[in-house]
């Protein structure tokens, strides 16, 4: 058990959608500190540094695509272990197999348009934290 730091970040269907407020409830609700906010809209250099771990993936111009149209809103988030109680919170990836009481489970639909991402582990967290937060 260690307090860590996560990356969270509201994807362009969440923002369009309203959902910044129900998220950041959520996630203050479970006792996380919100510590960092911006709200940007992704550029294709940033996508790709972002996502380089799925370029050879089949979805990957269909994930770049989404995630560059439209505003997104990033956020650094700690407390203990937040980087696993944020994807517990989010839910899993495919928002068909998402529990309801879940981000993605509640809100989403289509595993393309899910709503949010959380870094997956907190190697990962202080990777994307420095590309959105320079001045960390
Ligand atoms: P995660 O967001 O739950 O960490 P990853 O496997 O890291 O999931 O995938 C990154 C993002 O790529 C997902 O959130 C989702 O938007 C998209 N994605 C993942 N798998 C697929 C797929 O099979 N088809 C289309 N999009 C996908
Ligand atoms: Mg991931």
């Amino acid at each position: 058990m260690a307090i860590e730091s996560t990356f969270v970040m509201v994807k362009p269907d969440g923002v369009q959608r309203g959902l910044v407020g129900e998220i950041i409830s959520r996630f203050e609700s479970k006792g996380l500190t919100l510590d960092r906010m911006r709200m940007l809209t992704i550029d294709d250099d940033l996508a790709f540094r972002h996502y380089a771990e799925h370029v050879d993936k089949p979805f990957f111009g269909e994930l770049v695509a989404f995630i560059t149209s439209g505003p997104v809103v990033a956020m650094e988030w700690s407390g203990e272990s937040a980087v696993g109680v944020a994807r517990t919170l989010m839910g899993t990836t495919n928002p068909a197999e998402a529990p309801p009481g879940t981000i993605r489970g509640d809100f989403g639909s289509i595993i393309t348009q899910n709503i949010v991402h959380g870094s997956d582990s907190p190697t990962s967290a202080e990777r994307e934290l420095g590309l959105y937060f320079q001045d960390r």
